[in-house]
C-alpha cells in the first residue's frame, strides 16, 4: 500500500516547546523501518520535518483571544495542501505532530481529497483526554490546539484568510460523523457544545462501564461500515503512566493496550484512510520520553495493521 508521511514539527497551538521534536523522535525510534519492512508500505516521505517557520508572520497578536492565530493558520493551510496532495493520489496519509492544532490541516486535506475522489465525507474518530472543540470565545486558554474540531466543523468561523478563512466547505467535517473516545477533561463550554449538537462521545466513564470492546462496537457502529475514517490520536488519551511526556497529561486515562486496541479496531474496519499522532513532547518528563515515543509508534503500527498473532 502507498503511504504519504508528513512530519510536522509545529508547536504554536499551545505554549510548551518540545512537541516539535516528536516526529524526529518517532522516526529515530524506527517508525519508517517498521512501516516498510514489517508492514509492507511504500512510504512517500520528503525527508523533512516541517515547522513552517518561514510562514510565521513577524507580528502575530492575539485575535478573539487566540494565541499565534496567523502562525497556526499559515502552518495548517500549508499542511492541508501537502496532505491533500498525498490523499489525492489515493495514498494513506500519516501525519506526525506537533500539537493537535495541526489536525485543522490534516483533516481538511484528507476530507477534500476523499470528497473529490469518491464523493463522500470522512468520519472523524478523535481519541483524546480533551474534546478540542472550544471556539475562540469559549476557550479559557486561547490555545488553538483546544479548538481544531470547532474550526473543522464550522462551529468556529473566521472570514480573514490569514486566520482560518482559507478553510473551504469541501474541507469541513460533518458534526454527525465525529466520534470521541477517551474524554475526561472537557471544559464547561465544550460540554454545552457537545450536548447542543448531539455529538457522539465516549468518555472514560463509558469505557469503565462497558469496557473498551463494547465502546468500540458502539463507536464504529455510529459511523457505519462504508465510510472512510480519519483517526486523530492525541497521545494524552493514554494514561500518564504510559505516556507521561505530553503537554497536558490527565490522570485516569487509557491503558497502553486500550490505546492499541482502539487503533486495531479502526484498522479492522478496512476504512481507515488517514491517521494523526500528536502531542508527544519528548522534552517533558524526560525519564518517560522514550516510553511515550514507543507508545506513539505502537499506536501507529496497530492502526496500520500490525496484529498480535
Ligand atoms: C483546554 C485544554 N480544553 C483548552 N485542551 C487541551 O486549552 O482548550 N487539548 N489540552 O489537548
Ligand atoms: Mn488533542
Ligand atoms: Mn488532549
Ligand atoms: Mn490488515
Amino acid at each position: 500500500t502507498e503511504l504519504g508521511l508528513v512530519a510536522v514539527g509545529f508547536s504554536g497551538g499551545q505554549c510548551k516547546d518540545g512537541v516539535d521534536a516528536a516526529p524526529m523522535a518517532l522516526i529515530e525510534a524506527g517508525l519508517i523501518t517498521q512501516l516498510t519492512s514489517e508492514l509492507d508500505f511504500n512510504v512517500h516521505y520528503d525527508g523533512q520535518v516541517h515547522s513552517y517557520a518561514d510562514l510565521r508572520p513577524e507580528h502575530d497578536p492575539p485575535h478573539r483571544g487566540m494565541k499565534n492565530p496567523r502562525a497556526v493558520s499559515a502552518a495548517t493551510q500549508a499542511l492541508s495542501a501537502q496532505v491533500y496532495a498525498h490523499a489525492k493520489e489515493g495514498r494513506f496519509v500519516l501525519t506526525l505532530g506537533g500539537d493537535h492544532s495541526i489536525a485543522i490541516g490534516s483533516v481538511s486535506g484528507v476530507q477534500k481529497a476523499v470528497r473529490e475522489r469518491c464523493g463522500r465525507d470522512v468520519a472523524l474518530v478523535w481519541v483524546d483526554a480533551h474534546a478540542d472543540i472550544n471556539t475562540p470565545e469559549s476557550s479559557g486558554s486561547g490555545n488553538i490546539h483546544g479548538m481544531p474540531v470547532a474550526f473543522l466543523t464550522g462551529l468556529a468561523r473566521e472570514e480573514d484568510k490569514s486566520m482560518f478563512g482559507w478553510l473551504e466547505e469541501e474541507g469541513k467535517v460533518n458534526l454527525r460523523k465525529i466520534v470521541y473516545i477517551g474524554l475526561r477533561d472537557v471544559d464547561r463550554g465544550e460540554k454545552k457544545i457537545l450536548r447542543e449538537h448531539g455529538i457522539r462521545a465516549f468518555s472514560m466513564h463509558d469505557i469503565d462501564r462497558h469496557g473498551i470492546g463494547k465502546v468500540m462496537d458502539m463507536a464504529l457502529g455510529w459511523i457505519g461500515s462504508d465510510t472512510p475514517i480519519h483517526l486523530s490520536f492525541d497521545v494524552d488519551a493514554l494514561d500518564p503512566m504510559w505516556a507521561p511526556s505530553t503537554g497536558t497529561p490527565v490522570r485516569g486515562g487509557l491503558t497502553l493496550r486500550e490505546g492499541d486496541f482502539i487503533a486495531e479496531c479502526v484498522h479492522e474496519t478496512g476504512n481507515l484512510v488517514a491517521l494523526d499522532l500528536v502531542e508527544v513532547n519528548p522534552s517533558l518528563e524526560i525519564t518517560g520520553a522514550q516510553e511515550t515515543v514507543r507508545a506513539g509508534n505502537s499506536i501507529i503500527r496497530c492502526a496500520l495493521g500490525d496484529t498480535l498473532l
